[in-house]
């Protein structure tokens, strides 16, 4: 790293104790950006990382809501709106038992980056809960939204900060969140994503983040004139990402040969139909199963504890959370013919790992660029919901395309620019730093 790289570095680890997580994005995306501030002495003389790396602001409060039993839990709530300088604070909630301020703001960190990526106004942002929905009853998952939503609402708008799902959150949570935020203020407005389409939310919303990271992987592959058809693919979590990015694999004409869940994962050799993808949704959305009745249903092999990653493959899509894949496990993947690893989760990849896709020169897609369709069709919601308007299916997939497909241009094109082509993971920090970065210089210093 650079003095300047290495002394911020620093600070963040000694200012932010116990955020291991934190650290890390802040570390991989710092060490990227080394030959930007050689270049351009500018952004060192305005203080830009100490001010990138420092939240505009963090809210954390008390979240108790009553459960079936009459007893009053308490949980605890947060948002951290990290940087507002080109757009409203945007991204999502994610209610977790790990949840913690260290993870929210890794999250919200890399959002940033994310959102510039997609050419959309969107500043980063991200929140959450260490409320675990797995075992409530939707009642007891409506009272916590509720009460969550009783405090946020204070400091969310259309035009100020726009939260979205992640892990834990999807149309079940923010419907019951938006139902508060409207009894409250009574505004119709995009202060949520991810909302269901009788309200304002958008086709294709659902999809978005799997199929992107999928139309990412398609990118990649096209600069070595190759594609998916064929390929035998390793997926990870069975939840909206991994389900979404079996789709599309399937569309493809790739086979998906595993899903996992914090439990255990899967391994289907003959590959996962579309009547099996039919069973999974049913099973993870609706039911709120397990994947291991997966296996029991089709009878294949079930891994309890196990990780999709030690499978003969092609490509792997890491589709469930944070450093889900080691340093070993990245070898793994490459000594048995992994040659293209697109990140439909935040940050599934340890630094360790990283360096064995770039060692070897594998087609790797980090989170920040291939699993920005999710918030870019976001965006998209807000537009149509300002507008008043409603565009089909076919206009959203085409618009969710045409984003993936010049984001991969754009961090491609950074990556050669700054002397490392097909090094994908910097090519996607310089990008997304550059632009956040002029425009806080343009704004002056606050
Ligand atoms: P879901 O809650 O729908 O699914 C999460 C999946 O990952 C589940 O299968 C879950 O298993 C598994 N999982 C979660 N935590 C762990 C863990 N600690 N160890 C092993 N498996 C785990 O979330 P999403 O699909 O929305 O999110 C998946 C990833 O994609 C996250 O990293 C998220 O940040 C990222 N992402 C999501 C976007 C979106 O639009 N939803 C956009 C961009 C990125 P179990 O059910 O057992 O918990
Ligand atoms: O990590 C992410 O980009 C998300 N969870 C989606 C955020 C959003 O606002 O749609």
């Amino acid at each position: 790293m650079s003095n300047y790289t290495d002394r911020v570095y620093e600070q963040v680890v000694e200012k932010n104790p116990s955020q291991p997580e934190f650290h890390q994005a802040v570390e991989e995306v710092l060490d990227s950006l080394k030959p930007v501030f050689e270049k351009e002495p500018i952004f060192e003389k305005n203080k830009i990382l100490e001010r990138i790396t420092e939240p505009e602001r963090v809210i954390i409060f008390r979240v108790p809501w009553v459960d079936d039993n009459g007893e009053i839990q308490v949980n605890r709530g947060m948002r951290v709106q990290f940087n507002s300088s080109i757009g409203p604070y945007k991204g999502g909630l994610r209610f977790h038992p790990s949840v913690n301020l260290g993870i929210i703001k890794f999250l919200g960190f890399e959002q940033i980056f994310k959102n510039s990526l997609t050419g959309l106004s969107m500043g980063g942002g991200k929140g959450g809960s260490d409320f675990d929905p797995k075992g409530k009853t939707d009642n007891e998952v409506m009272r916590f939204c509720q009460s969550f939503m009783t405090e946020l609402y204070r400091h969310i708008d259309g035009r100020v900060d726009v939260p979205a799902g992640d892990i834990g959150v999807g149309a079940r949570e923010i419907g019951y969140l938006y139902g508060q935020w409207k009894k409250i203020t009574q505004k119709f407005v995009p202060v949520l994503t991810g909302k269901s389409r009788e309200y304002g939310g958008s086709l294709v919303r659902p999809e978005a983040t799997g199929y992107g990271t999928v139309y990412f992987a398609q990118e990649m592959l096209k600069t070595r004139n190759d594609d998916l058809k064929g390929k035998t693919c390793l997926v990870s979590g069975s939840g909206n990402v991994a389900q979404y990015a079996t789709e599309k694999i399937l569309d493809l004409g790739g086979k998906v040969v595993t899903l996992s869940d914090s439990s255990g994962a899967i391994y289907d050799p003959e590959g996962i139909t579309r009547e099996k993808l039919a069973y999974v949704l049913e099973l993870k959305n609706v039911r709120r199963g397990r994947i291991k009745e997966y296996a029991e249903e089709f009878g294949v092999e079930y891994v309890k504890g196990g990780q999709p990653w030690v499978y003969k493959t092609e490509a792997a899509f890491p589709c469930a959370t944070q450093n889900e894949i080691n340093g070993e496990e990245a070898k793994t993947l490459v000594d048995n013919g992994c040659f293209v690893v697109s990140e439909g989760a935040n940050m599934p990849s340890t630094i360790e790992a990283i360096d064995v896709y770039l060692e070897n020169k594998i087609l790797y897609g980090p989170g920040k660029a291939a699993n920005a369709g999710g918030v870019a069709t976001s965006g998209l919601e807000m537009a149509q919901n300002f507008g008043f308007e409603s565009w089909d299916r076919e206009t959203v997939d085409k618009r969710l395309h045409r984003i993936m497909v010049n984001i991969h241009k754009t961090v491609y094109e950074a990556a050669k620019d700054y002397g490392e082509p097909g090094n994908y993971m910097l090519g996607a920090n310089i990008a997304g730093f550059k632009k956040v970065a002029n425009a806080m210089i343009l704004q002056g210093h606050w």
